[in-house]
């Protein structure tokens, strides 16, 4: 059986871009989802692919054997400045596995035990911010979140500190970054006869690239002019490591592309996941109460031990349904190795490629209920009875997120701390506008804080 997949309305030789909204190109996908189902065909000039948000496509899609990640056009754009670092590089590209072997074991979830001191250094200083503010100044959540996220990056990565807490606006570094991710996604939305007459955009994507890269270049000086062979943090097993595969060790080029995927993908992804479990938290008064329930009985002292971090088994919950809701990195790309068919009736070349659509999948009410919509972290209390087929925030398979232990501890630290520490007060009733840019995060989003009474 040959199924012709749903394409909504063309506009001649642009396809259906004039459907996407170029700020927020996966909210468009997911309207168009509602309306056209768990697969569509989505062309745009020297585009074509298959938006996948049903659970059974999305597991089958989600089998190695028969697909691998694709690097799409935004991806392609990222490589001027991460080139094939582990997020933008090919899984054929020797690279890839080299530096995924190398890397694989500072992100397991004993090497969190390492990154505590320095987690809960950074989180001390967001907590110290919020303390003390006057009782009317608001909190900027995703802005704060950001702050915090960059500098635990830096500190665990690098050794090296953005003192984001210190500065009124944000470091010359993330002004260049993310002016350059929003580019890099921007510049896909455009033909490119208009990207061939945008000069000054270019001109200011280089600069900006520039930036970047003469930062991480001073950074790898240092280090490797002051290196006591002592140090533990990623920067030290990139200049140490060597594939146990191959003993081959990464270059100096291929490091900077790390340096920079890290900043990159290790900060974005996971302010917006603090940023929406705050925002769920105040619409959600039970799951509020039961999460200071938790932090009240298990984080007794005035900081939390790495051992408490980990009881914090209701914070996680909650964590994993935001992101269940609003997974902060949207979607990913895949093709076909070879000639396969998909859903017993939808054919597919060697080399074509799917998106899949992680908003919608998360929501498929055939996995998760009639309920799907609803914030209920209590989905999250027994791992045997969660769909992982329909659940994916983090990717798939070997080209899975390698941050997530990381990002999870970290976010589960600060959550924690937040709570044992404030009063969360929606002084505006938000009301939720998510914004994008590689990233979901919620937008203009202020809150007010008020000091727990006989707290630390
Ligand atoms: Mn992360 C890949 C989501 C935090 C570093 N990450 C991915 C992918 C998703 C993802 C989805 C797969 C993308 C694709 O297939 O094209 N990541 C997240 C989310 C969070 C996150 C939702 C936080 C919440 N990621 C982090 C952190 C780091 C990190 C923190 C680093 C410290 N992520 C990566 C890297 C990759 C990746 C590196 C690429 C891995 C690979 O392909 O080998």
């Amino acid at each position: 059986v040959r199924g012709k997949v749903p394409q909504p309305k063309t506009f001649g030789p642009l396809g259906n871009l004039p459907l996407i909204d170029k700020d927020k190109p996966s909210l468009s996908l997911g309207k168009l989802a509602e309306e056209y189902g768990p697969i569509y065909r989505l062309t745009a000039p020297g585009f074509t692919s298959l938006v996948i948000s049903g659970h059974e496509l999305v597991a089958e899609v989600c089998d190695i054997k028969r697909f691998d990640k694709h690097i799409y056009s935004e991806l392609e754009n990222l490589r001027a400045f991460s080139g094939d670092g582990l997020f933008t590089s090919r899984t054929s590209e020797p690279n890839w596995r080299k530096a995924h072997n190398i890397l694989l074991p500072t992100f397991g979830q004993q090497a969190m035990k390492g990154y505590h001191g320095m987690m809960l250094d950074i989180a001390q200083q967001l907590v110290q911010k919020w303390a003390r503010l006057n009782p009317n100044e608001s909190i900027d959540v995703p802005d704060d979140m950001t702050r915090l996220t960059l500098d635990t990056i830096g500190l665990c990565g690098f050794n090296y500190r953005f003192n984001s807490f210190y500065r009124e606006h944000h470091s010359p570094f993330i002004v260049s970054m993310v002016r350059a991710l929003n580019e890099a996604m921007l510049k896909s939305s455009r033909l490119d006869i208009q990207n061939l007459f945008m000069v000054k955009t270019r001109k200011q994507f280089e600069a900006d690239i520039g930036t970047m890269f003469s930062l991480v270049d001073k950074i790898i000086e240092e280090r490797k002019a002051s290196a006591t062979g002592e140090e533990t943090d990623l920067l030290a097993r990139m200049l140490r490591g060597k594939d146990p595969d191959t003993g081959e060790k990464l270059d100096d080029e291929n490091i900077r592309y790390q340096i920079i995927t890290f900043l990159i993908a290790g900060h974005e992804t996971t302010s917006g996941l603090l940023s929406f479990a705050i925002y769920f938290l105040l619409k959600n008064p039970e799951a509020l109460r039961k999460a200071y329930e938790e932090v009240d009985r298990v984080l007794t002292g005035a900081v939390p031990t790495y051992e408490q971090v980990l009881q914090l088994k209701n914070v996680r919950m909650i964590l994993n349904e935001s992101l269940r809701l609003w997974p902060t990195a949207p979607g990913f790309d895949l093709y076909a190795k070879e000639d396969t068919v998909i859903g017993g009736q939808y054919p597919l070349k060697k080399g074509e490629s799917v998106s899949v659509l992680l908003p919608q999948l998360h929501r498929d009410k055939e996995a998760w209920g009639e309920d799907a919509e609803l914030f209920r972290p209590e989905r999250f209390a027994d791992p045997s009875k969660v769909p992982h087929h329909a659940y994916k925030p983090f990717g798939n398979g070997e080209r899975a997120c390698i941050g997530m232990q990381f990002a999870l501890y970290e976010a589960t630290l600060v959550l924690g701390m937040i709570l044992q520490h404030f009063e969360l007060d929606d002084y505006l009733d938000y009301q939720l506008d998510v914004q994008q840019t590689l990233t979901l995060k919620p937008g203009d989003f202020r809150i007010r804080v008020k000091p727990r009474p006989g707290k630390p």
